[in-house]
C-alpha cells in the first residue's frame, strides 16, 4: 500500500546574518514532527530553506563590498552546517535564488497579472527596512513599525499590487469554517478581529528602488517584493507549474506550515489569498508558535540579544539542546531562554532521570547476571503497573503529537522514566540479589527495566535522534524489528537473552556554577 504523504515546512529564514537559537527552535520542532511521522509510516516531505532577496541583504552585501549572492552563499553554507550539527533531517533545502524557484515566481506573477489580480498602481507608504515590510499610515504604531517599533521611511513609487481586498470575505468564510486551519486558536481570533474584519488593503508586490530580487518578467524595472517571492517557496519547492510537478501533486496541500507568531498574518491571509487567486487548495494548517525571549524581550538579530546555537551544541550536544527546546517551552507560548534553565534541565531530566536509569539498569544486569541470560519469573505486584504505564504512555504521546504538543509528549515520556526509576526503589534488586532463590525475581525486575528502556528509547527518537542508539548499544539491543514505533504497542518484545555492554555515561552532569561562569 502506498504510504500516506505528510508535508511539513519551516519559514525560509533570512540569511542576512547567522541564525540564532530562535530559528533552531522552529526547525527542531519541524524535524521532530518529520521524524515522528516517518516512524509512523508516512511518506514525509520536510522543507526548509532561505529567503534571500530584498533590500536588507542588498545593503549588507554592499557594505561588505561583495555581491548579494556571494554574501548569502556564505551564510547558507553556515546554516546548512548548523542543521547538520543539529541533526535536522530536511528532505529539501530551498533557496529563493534557485533557478526553479525564480521561474515559478515569475510564472505566478504573470498568471495573477493576466487574471487581473495583480495591477499596476503607485505606492505611497511606510517601509520598515529591518522587517522588510510596508505599512499604511493606519498600521503604524506611534508612527513606528508595528512589528519591531523602529522608525520607518516614507516611500512613493510605481508598483504592482495584488488584489488582497478581493479575497477578504472568502478568507473570513474559510477561516471560520475551518477550525483547524489557524492554530493555536487564539491566533485565529487575532487574525479575524485585528486584520480581516477591519478590512484588507491591496498588497504591494513589486519594488523599483532596489535590484536584489526576481525581476518582473514583463516589466524589468520591477523586482518582485519579498513576501510574494518568499511564500511561493512552499509550492515552487514541489515543482509547481513546472514540467515535473509530481511532488506538487503528491504533497500539496501542506499538512502544516510551522511559523513564529509574528508571521502568522502573512501565512493565513496573504498566502491563502494568493492560492485562492491561483485556484489551488489551501494549507491544511498554519501553526504559529511563540517566541524564545530573553529577559522579557524577543530574541532577535536586530536586538543583538541572540544565542548562537552552534556554541550550545558544541558544549552540550545536539540531543540535549533539542530536548531542552521541545520540553521547556509549550509550543504556542513564549518561553524564556536562560543558560541556567538549560543546564538545570540537562542535569535533572537527562543526567539524573534518564541517564541514571540507563546506567543503573545496565550496571545491575552486568553485576548480577554477567554473561547469564535473564529468565522469566512470575510477575510481582509492581510489574503489571509499569507494563501498563509503558503502553499508556505510547497512547498519550500519540495523542498529543497529533496536536503538536511536543512538550506534553516529553512530559508523558518522562513520567514513565521516573516511574521506572521508582520501580527500582520499590523492588530493591540489591536485596533480591542476596538470596539465590530470588534470582528469577531479580531477573524479572531487571527485564522490566530493560524493556521499559527499550520502549522509552523509541519514544524519544523523534526528539533525540542520537540517544536511542547509545541506549540500545548499552542494553545490547540489535534486533531492528524491536526498534520501530509499531513495536511499542506490545510490552515484552525484548528478548530475555540480552547481553549488556557497560559504556560511558550518556549524559554527564554539568557543574552549573562553573559552567555559568564560563558562559558569561
Ligand atoms: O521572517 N523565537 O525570516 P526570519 C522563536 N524570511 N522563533 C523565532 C525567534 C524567536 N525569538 N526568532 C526567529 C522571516 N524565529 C521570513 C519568512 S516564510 C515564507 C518567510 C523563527 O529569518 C520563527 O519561526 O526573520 C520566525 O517566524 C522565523 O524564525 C523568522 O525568521
Amino acid at each position: 500500500m502506498a504510504k500516506k504523504p505528510f508535508y511539513i515546512t519551516t519559514p525560509i529564514y533570512y540569511p542576512s546574518d547567522k541564525l540564532h537559537i530562535g530559528h533552531s527552535y522552529t526547525t527542531v520542532a519541524a524535524d521532530t514532527m518529520a521524524r515522528y511521522k516517518r516512524m509512523r509510516g508516512y511518506d514525509v516531505m520536510f522543507l526548509t530553506g532561505t529567503d534571500e532577496h530584498g533590500q536588507k541583504i542588498e545593503k549588507v552585501a554592499n557594505k561588505q563590498g561583495i555581491t548579494p549572492k556571494k554574501y548569502v552563499d556564505n551564510i547558507v553554507d553556515w546554516i546548512k552546517d548548523l542543521w547538520k550539527t543539529m541533526d535536522i533531517s530536511y528532505d529539501k533545502f530551498i533557496r529563493t535564488t534557485d533557478k526553479e524557484h525564480e521561474e515559478t515566481v515569475q510564472k505566478i506573477f504573470k498568471q495573477l497579472y493576466d487574471k487581473g489580480d495583480i495591477y499596476k498602481g503607485s505606492y505611497e507608504g511606510w517601509y520598515c527596512t529591518p522587517c522588510e515590510s510596508f505599512f499604511t499610515e493606519r498600521q503604524l504604531e506611534d508612527g513606528k513599525c508595528p512589528d519591531c517599533g523602529r522608525p520607518v521611511d516614507k516611500v512613493k513609487e510605481e508598483a504592482y499590487f495584488f488584489k488582497l481586498s478581493k479575497y477578504q470575505d472568502k478568507l473570513i468564510e474559510y477561516i471560520e469554517s475551518h477550525e483547524e486551519f489557524i492554530q493555536p486558536k487564539t491566533r485565529q481570533n487575532e487574525m479575524l478581529n485585528n486584520f480581516l474584519k477591519p478590512g484588507l488593503e491591496d498588497l504591494c508586490v513589486s519594488r523599483t528602488s532596489f535590484e536584489w530580487g526576481i525581476p518582473v518578467e514583463f516589466d524589468k524595472g520591477h523586482v518582485v517584493y519579498v513576501w510574494l517571492d518568499a511564500l511561493s517557496n512552499y509550492i515552487s519547492a514541489l515543482g509547481y507549474s513546472s514540467d515535473n510537478d509530481e511532488k506538487y501533486k503528491k504533497y500539496w496541500p501542506v499538512d502544516v506550515h510551522l511559523v513564529g507568531k509574528e508571521i502568522v498574518r502573512f501565512h493565513t491571509i496573504i498566502w491563502p489569498a494568493m492560492l485562492m487567486a491561483l485556484g489551488e487548495p489551501l494549507p491544511k494548517q498554519v501553526f504559529g508558535h511563540g517566541w524564545l525571549v530573553i529577559n522579557g524581550g524577543k530574541m532577535s538579530k536586530s536586538k543583538g540579544n541572540v544565542v548562537d546555537p552552534k556554541i550550545l551544541v558544541d558544549r552540550y550536544g545536539s540531543d540535549s539542546i533539542r530536548y531542552f527546546l521541545m520540553r521547556e517551552i509549550a509550543f504556542g507560548q513564549d518561553g524564556n531562554f536562560t543558560n541556567e534553565t538549560l543546564i538545570q534541565r540537562i542535569n535533572s531530566d537527562l543526567a539524573n532521570d534518564l541517564g541514571n536509569l540507563v546506567s543503573r539498569t545496565v550496571a545491575m544486569i552486568k553485576k548480577y547476571f554477567g554473561d547469564e541470560f535473564l529468565t522469566k519469573f512470575d510477575a510481582t505486584e509492581y510489574d503489571k503497573e509499569v507494563e501498563e504505564m509503558a503502553l499508556n504512555t505510547v497512547e498519550k504521546v500519540e495523542d498529543v503529537m497529533e496536536q503538536l504538543f511536543f512538550s506534553d509528549a516529553l512530559v508523558e515520556i518522562w513520567n514513565l522514566v521516573r516511574r521506572t526509576n521508582k520501580y527500582i526503589d520499590e523492588t530493591r534488586p540489591w536485596v533480591l540479589a542476596k538470596e539465590e532463590d530470588k534470582k528469577p525475581e531479580l531477573a524479572n525486575v531487571l527485564y522490566h527495566l530493560a524493556e521499559n528502556l527499550r520502549i522509552i528509547s523509541i519514544l524519544i527518537e523523534p526528539f533525540m535522534p542520537n540517544t536511542p542508539k547509545l541506549m540500545r548499544e548499552q542494553l545490547g539491543i540489535t534486533d531492528e524489528s524491536i526498534m520501530t514505533w509499531e513495536s511499542t504497542k506490545k510490552w515484552g518484545k525484548l528478548s530475555k537473552d540480552i547481553k549488556v555492554n557497560q559504556g560511558n555515561i550518556i549524559f554527564p552532569r554539568i557543574d552549573i556554577t562553573k559552567e555559568l561562569k564560563d558562559l558569561e
